[in-house]
């Protein structure tokens, strides 16, 4: 074994995006692109002391969601991590981690860090994408000062500095050796189970089971799979077969991992069902996103975050009450009315689970959401699947009030947010670009406008001064705020790794019982008229509609 250094070209395009770097598997298997990364990486986070060296008998957590080149990446780095002073890492077995669990793991075991491999919703398999990103020793995705620390350095990189020691057995646990960097396979379950048993009343939802309840979980081939068997089937009870699609796949079995109505059609059908169990639930790739559904009724994710703020303190982890709750700013406002009624601080941050960092390590929010289909909490520093699904099971068992019940009665209380994103997927760059530089600079011209019975009350780009550290993320996403509570936001995708994405995003307030179940899309047609009106999406990207209405 010895430690080589070796001279490398610069890549360009290292940018981490809204969740750490993403791109396709081709472009991550090209010689040293994956390397140069995780170098850059390394020489950041070793001059983050004085002594150039921090890494110096620091912890790493790794895993992934494992999908294809999950495995040789996880060998690349562990050679990268030992020639660059890292004294330990904890490995999950197989390469496995989910993200919710690498952030468990970090704060557990007071790790420095942990690299997370994932391209978490975006499709996988040799023509899919991979992805990599770095969660601090909060358990947290890195923040943009140090995500484009390391950018920087990708740029002016000139040399690796690796082991050329064997691969290490990733699927045996227990200690292994790269140089002097010890390696310890762990289990991957373990730590997260051990949260859960803290924050949920684990004999409540044993109970439930034992009495028939049902459920229908699907893990889309995806990583949540090896946690939900262990908690909800091995733990808790629920019927053999309750989880479906568990076993993590390279390509996750050709289903796209992004939970939402239009890619789990098969959980809602058996949803639809007359047989349908009495809860459905999936994750995304890396099991950090949720979709939660009742029979016959989906669950909109600005809503759950509302439920749950709603009911938290029938949760054994949050009966104490919450500290405040979090959003990100294209996420409907539902929870905002909750915040006000329990008279808690409300935060609106801009898109990406790393902006809610701050605010729940400085203690001023207990819940955190986003639209996107995620949603967690201060026990970690990442959105959480199987959390979320863990709290909704347990607002059923303690109301005996079923998924509908729940939200119907919700919205009698507070009105209901009609909500929907509509996604133009694959436009040219340059067109999204000038898309919305143009609404940008309309701006003062929308301001005050009417459209039909609306008026426009603010327009602007959405900017955010984080209250912890008072940093500042400017053009956040383009908002019409309506007289009437309603929004129209704009904004481009940063996970993408093909053309650009425009996200739009539509929600109408309704306080009127007689008219709070109906059909969503047909509700908020008159808001997507007026974003076409204004924007001119159609016209410019010769698309006839969104690719994806959720
Ligand atoms: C999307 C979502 C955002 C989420 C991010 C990462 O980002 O909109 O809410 O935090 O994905 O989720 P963007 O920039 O494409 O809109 V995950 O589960 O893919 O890490
Ligand atoms: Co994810």
């Amino acid at each position: 074994m010895a430690i080589q250094t070796i001279p490398t070209q610069v890549f360009t395009d290292q940018r981490p995006g809204t969740s750490g770097l993403r791109k396709k598997v081709g472009v991550f298997m090209q010689p040293h692109y994956l390397e140069n990364f995780v170098q850059a990486l390394l020489n950041v986070l070793n001059a983050s002391d004085a002594s150039n060296q921090a890494l110096q008998g620091k912890t790493l957590v790794l895993g992934g969601d494992g999908r294809f080149y999950n495995r040789a990446a996880v060998q690349m780095i562990l050679k990268l991590a030992a020639a660059n002073g890292v004294a330990r890492v904890l490995l999950g077995c197989g390469g496995i981690l989910s993200t919710p669990a690498v952030s468990a793991v970090i704060r557990r075991r007071q790790a420095f860090g942990g690299i997370v491999l994932s391209a978490s919703h975006n499709p996988g398999g040799p023509d899919g994408d991979f992805g990599i990103k770095y969660n601090a020793g909060n358990g947290g995705p890195a923040n943009e000062t140090l995500t484009e620390a390391v950018f920087a350095r990708t740029k002016v990189l000139t040399e690796l500095h690796l082991s050329n020691a064997p691969d290490i057995d990733m699927d045996r646990l227990g200690l292994q050796q790269v140089e002097h960097m010890q390696v310890e396979v762990i289990d991957p379950v373990a730590d997260y189970a051990a949260l859960m048993r803290e924050l949920f009343d684990f004999d409540l939802l044993r109970g439930m089971f034992n009495r028939g309840f049902t459920l229908r979980v699907d893990a889309m081939n995806a990583v949540g799979g090896p946690y939900a068997k262990a908690i909800l089937e091995g733990e808790l009870g629920a019927p053999a077969g309750s989880v479906v699609n568990a076993e993590p796949l390279e390509d996750f079995g050709g289903l796209h991992p992004d939970p939402n109505p239009v890619n789990a059609q098969d959980l809602i059908a058996h949803m639809n069902a007359a047989d349908a169990p009495d809860f459905g639930a999936a994750m995304d790739g890396d099991a950090d996103r949720n979709m939660v559904l009742g029979r016959n009724f989906v669950v909109t994710p600005s809503d759950s975050l509302a439920l749950m703020t709603a009911h938290a303190t029938l949760i054994p982890g949050y009966k104490d009450g919450l500290l405040g709750v979090a959003r990100s700013m294209p996420t409907s406002a539902a929870v905002d009315r909750v915040a006000k009624a329990l008279g808690l601080p409300c935060f609106e941050t801009p898109t990406g689970w790393k902006f809610f960092g701050n605010l729940l390590d400085a203690g001023r929010v207990t819940l955190c959401g986003e639209e996107s289909y995620g949603t967690g909490s201060s026990h970690i520093r990442e959105k959480d699947g199987l959390w979320a699904i863990l709290f909704w099971l347990s607002l059923q068992g303690a109301t005996g009030k079923s998924v509908q019940d729940l939200v119907t009665s919700h919205w009698l209380l507070y009105g209901r947010n009609y909500y929907t994103r509509h996604d133009y997927e694959g436009i040219a760059v340059e067109v999204a670009n000038a898309l919305m530089a143009d609404l940008r600079a309309a701006l003062p011209t929308l301001q005050g406008r009417a459209f039909g019975q609306r008026t426009v009350s603010l327009a602007d780009d959405f900017a955010y001064t984080d209250p912890v550290d008072a940093s500042v993320s400017k053009n956040q996403g383009v908002r019409l705020l309506f007289d009437d509570g309603a929004r129209v936001i704009f904004r481009l995708s940063g996970t993408g790794t093909e053309g650009a994405t425009l996200r739009l995003y539509l929600e109408s307030y309704e306080d009127d019982p007689v008219h709070q179940n109906e059909p969503v899309q047909a509700k908020l047609t008159e808001l997507a008229a007026v974003a076409e009106q204004v924007a001119g999406i159609r016209i410019r990207t010769g698309m006839t509609g969104p690719s994806v209405a959720t």
